[in-house]
């Protein structure tokens, strides 16, 4: 768990390397490149297994390309560049997502690719030896906000999704993620062939924005995280009888919205109760049929995001929500059915990456804060077969999935620069 507020030795002698080369003009014009690949409408909509998102994986891959990494696609849509080493097997490797939320913002998950691409230019540029592979990832589809489960790619590489699963999540048109992602030229029947092999790797660690603002507020631009928190995804189907408003007294109605009402504000409750600290409890998606203003609501479809850091309350919450929704529907005689449509545990990060994240932090005089992720990451499910780190740049005001997002380029370059140095601790290390 986080230990006290931790940060590296201010002052440390400021080692030379590589990491000098760290262009902030270069970062800030990538992040303008896939600003710039969105839907209409207010902050950045690339939707998981949409032509935007496959688009962005296009400008990733030209880059490395014209740096003279090879490149490739899987089936599963992540994109891998290479740039070989001398000799050592187990690749390290680097990078993060380019997908966004719907009217989200221009930085989570793309900072870790601009920040991949940026170290491979800087390796390029500056010759900087290395005895293993170093691969550099846009892992495809990792917002849960299109299909509810979150991290597809990652997932997929993982192995803890497979072509059998991808019929089975939906978007809210209907669309199945294997429909969607063969519409993207991708092969959801051949997932399972692009499954990473545990002995091909030695590390990897992902670069994001915290999404959170306890570096901001500590002025600090380096995070080193510990726990990343898991998620509990709920679907919440309550069917009543719609009639006319005003035809029908109270005493008689099967209201499914004020049903779905009840348990939104109960969801809220229970997770703000002190016993609970920690869990967090939000319905972000709610959708009312027939949704006329002068018919009582017959069906309301809702969806909960459970997320802790602590496995045990994160299940036993979603299980509590789902017992305590029935109750409210039952006493205003609506059905109700609870679905788990998502379900990822929170996990804790294996120190001795982490240590050589914090040794980096300390070898270029920057302090760092250990903290745990209230988001989830692409590392999360890469780490169940791959020793993984995760570091952390500012989010201003703490903001995220929203048009609001945003990082100072100033802010990000620090974090590139641990990035690098990290990787190249890994490169030569054998733990
Ligand atoms: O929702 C999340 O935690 C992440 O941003 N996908
Ligand atoms: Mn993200
Ligand atoms: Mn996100």
């Amino acid at each position: 768990m986080t230990t006290e507020a931790e940060s590296g030795t201010p002052g440390a002698p400021r080692a030379a390397g590589p990491e000098g080369g760290v262009d902030a003009s270069r970062i800030a014009a990538h992040l303008a490149t896939f600003a710039d690949l969105t839907e209409p409408g207010p902050g950045c909509t690339r939707l998981a297994f949409s032509p935007l998102e496959r688009r962005a994986h296009a400008v990733f891959a030209r880059h490395m390309a014209d740096l003279g990494l090879s490149v490739g696609t899987d089936h599963a849509g992540n994109t891998v560049a290479e740039l070989p080493g001398t000799g050592e097997p187990r690749a390290i490797g680097t990078g993060s997502h380019l997908d966004t939320v719907p009217s989200g913002g221009g930085f989570d998950g793309i900072v870790g690719v601009v920040s991949a691409m940026e170290v491979a230019e800087v390796m390029v540029r500056s010759g900087t030896p290395h005895r293993r592979p170093w691969r550099f990832v846009a892992f495809a589809a990792e917002e849960g906000a299109r299909f509810g489960q979150a991290c597809n790619g990652s997932r997929m590489a993982a192995g803890l999704t497979s072509s059998a699963d991808l019929s089975g999540f939906t978007d809210r048109d209907g669309v199945t993620m294997a429909d969607a992602m063969a519409g993207v030229g991708l092969r959801p029947d051949l997932v399972d062939r692009s499954r990473w092999r545990a002995e091909d790797w030695f590390a990897f660690v992902e670069l994001h924005i915290e999404q959170g603002e306890v570096l901001r507020s500590r002025g600090l631009d380096v995070g080193v995280v510990d726990v990343i928190s898991g998620s509990t995804r709920l679907r919440v189907r309550a069917t009543g009888r719609a009639t006319h408003s005003g035809g029908t007294p109270m005493h008689l109605r099967r209201d499914a919205m004020v049903v779905a009402a009840e348990c939104v504000v109960l969801g809220d409750r229970i997770a703000r109760d002190p016993a609970r600290r920690g869990v967090r409890v939000t319905v972000g998606r709610l959708t009312v049929e027939p949704g006329s203003i002068t018919t009582i609501p017959g069906e309301v479809e809702f969806f909960v995001d459970v997320r802790d850091v602590d496995p045990v309350r994160q299940r036993e919450t979603a299980r509590v929500l789902a017992q305590e929704f029935a109750a409210v529907a039952m006493a205003r005689g609506v059905e109700l059915v609870t679905e788990t449509i998502a379900d990822t545990p929170p996990v804790t990060l294996p120190d001795w990456v982490a240590d050589h994240a914090r040794a980096a932090s300390d070898g270029l005089g920057l302090p760092y804060q250990v903290l745990p992720s209230g988001a989830s990451h692409d590392i999360q499910q890469i780490g169940h077969i791959i020793p993984a780190g995760l570091l952390f740049v500012p989010s201003e005001a703490g903001l995220s999935h929203s048009p609001d997002e945003f990082t100072p380029t100033e802010q990000i370059v620090p974090g590139v620069r641990v990035l690098l140095r990290t990787l190249l601790r890994l490169d030569e290390a054998d733990r």
